[in-house]
């Protein structure tokens, strides 16, 4: 036996091991053997990774075969815990691939609708007063289910274009009083360094309120894979709009009608007409465990944990079901409970063994509930590929294989 396990014979876990009267905790004779023998010194490596063991715990990429830097991969939210993305796992959306941006010969041009259009570099930004704020980002094309959801599908699969991190930055609105903005401007355009020049227009209003021109995410640089050294960063808005690489922002009356904004990320109604200019990531949740790709073992007790978010405030309430939105108890919700972040929430349940629908709704600070997937569709249709947050059921089956109920 490696290591031991001591629980009572009524408790939560039934199936534990109990100490066996005489065995002693620690004795060499049956120590496991990393007890008998020195362990690995520091600093090897220099940049710690994690335990071999959890070799499984990774992004899974979604690559388009025709042209692979334009490819995307999601984070395992079923394997995470809390509500931090760690770094290596954020996940990824590349319009071109990464591009390998030298901070030193890197600028930031802030012009147009402005009294003083001023260059900056790396270390301009960094002598300006810096804000650390907690948000989750997510892809606005995250959770692809209005067309042929599939039952394989886990968390990663659903909803893994959503991460969350201590994003570290200049305030925009810093920036924007250094220039100077003309009374006429009400637009900001936002170019990337990529090969794709990705580019979007924000609302001066966002600029002016909580954007950050972020060059850390918790507590170290971001990752080239996030922007490195300098990316825009649009709390609560769609994913798309927070430009990796940010070369260039300009200022003007009007939105500039990028490629970005015209031909994608516009929700094409059942009408046939596109809406232009979804930006807030409206409430939404999953549940990570148990979800789909996952086995119950026991049946008894189950922790139902997930997370829920929204692009406009606080997250009020979860509610979850069992029974496939039949009926719906509170979770409980794991503080802080920060605006346009993730929560964590949690359910004590009881599995009888046999099958449950487990799903989760939340309800935000504007008291708006996140709909059923029925109602989401009665208005969007299925054209759009786009802002899909409709409620999540994972059927539970008899035996305790865990699938998406699609
Ligand atoms: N310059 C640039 N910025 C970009 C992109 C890109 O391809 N190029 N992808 C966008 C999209 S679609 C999303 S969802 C987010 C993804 O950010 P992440 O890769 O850090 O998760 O970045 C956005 N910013
Ligand atoms: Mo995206």
């Amino acid at each position: 036996m490696a290591g031991f396990s001591v629980t009572r014979r009524r408790g939560i876990l039934a199936g534990a091991v109990t100490l066996l009267s005489g065995q002693r905790a620690g004795a060499q004779e049956d120590a496991p053997p990393w007890m008998r023998q020195q362990g690995s010194p520091v600093t090897s490596p220099p940049y710690g990774v994690p335990s071999k063991f959890e070799q499984n715990v990774i992004r899974r990429a979604r690559v388009a075969v025709k042209f692979p830097s334009a490819s995307s991969s999601g984070t395992p939210l079923q394997d995470l815990h809390g509500i931090i993305t760690p770094n290596g796992l954020h996940y990824e959306r590349h319009h071109a691939g990464v591009p390998g941006v030298d901070p030193a010969e890197h600028r930031l041009l802030i012009h147009g609708l402005v009294d003083r259009p001023l260059i900056f570099t790396i270390d301009d930004i960094l002598r300006f007063p810096s804000v650390s704020q907690i948000h989750f980002l997510e892809c606005s094309g995250n959770t692809p289910e209005f067309r042929d959801p599939k039952p394989d599908w886990t968390p990663q699969d659903t909803h893994g274009l959503l991460s969350c991190c201590e994003w570290t930055g200049v305030p925009l609105s810093t920036l924007l009083a250094e220039v100077g903005v003309q009374p006429s401007a009400r637009w900001v355009l936002a170019e990337g360094a990529d090969a794709a020049a990705m580019s979007r227009s924000v609302p001066i209003e966002k600029a002016w309120d909580d954007a950050i021109v972020a060059y850390a995410q918790n507590g170290e640089r971001l990752r080239p894979e996030q922007g490195y050294p300098l990316r825009l960063f649009l709390p609560g808005f769609e994913g798309n709009m927070s430009i990796k690489w940010l070369r260039r922002l300009k200022l003007g009356d009007q939105p500039f009608q990028t490629r970005e904004e015209t031909s994608k990320y516009t929700d094409l109604m059942p009408d046939g007409k596109a809406r232009q200019f979804t930006f807030i990531m409206e409430a939404k949740s999953v549940i990570t465990r148990p979800a789909g790709g996952q086995q119950l073992r026991d049946p008894g007790f189950h922790e139902i944990t997930g997370l829920a978010w929204s692009g406009r405030g606080r997250i009020r309430r979860v509610e979850v079901s069992t029974d496939g939105g039949t009926s719906w108890r509170t979770a409980s919700l794991q503080e802080p409970v920060l605006p346009k972040c993730l929560t964590r929430f949690r359910l004590p349940w009881t599995w009888d063994g046999g099958p449950a629908a487990l799903r989760s709704r939340a309800i935000d600070d504007t008291g708006y509930v996140q709909p059923p997937r029925e109602a989401l569709v009665d208005v969007r249709g299925i054209n759009s590929g786009y802002h899909f947050n409709a409620q999540q059921t994972w059927q539970v089956a008899q035996g305790g294989a865990v699938s998406n109920a699609v």
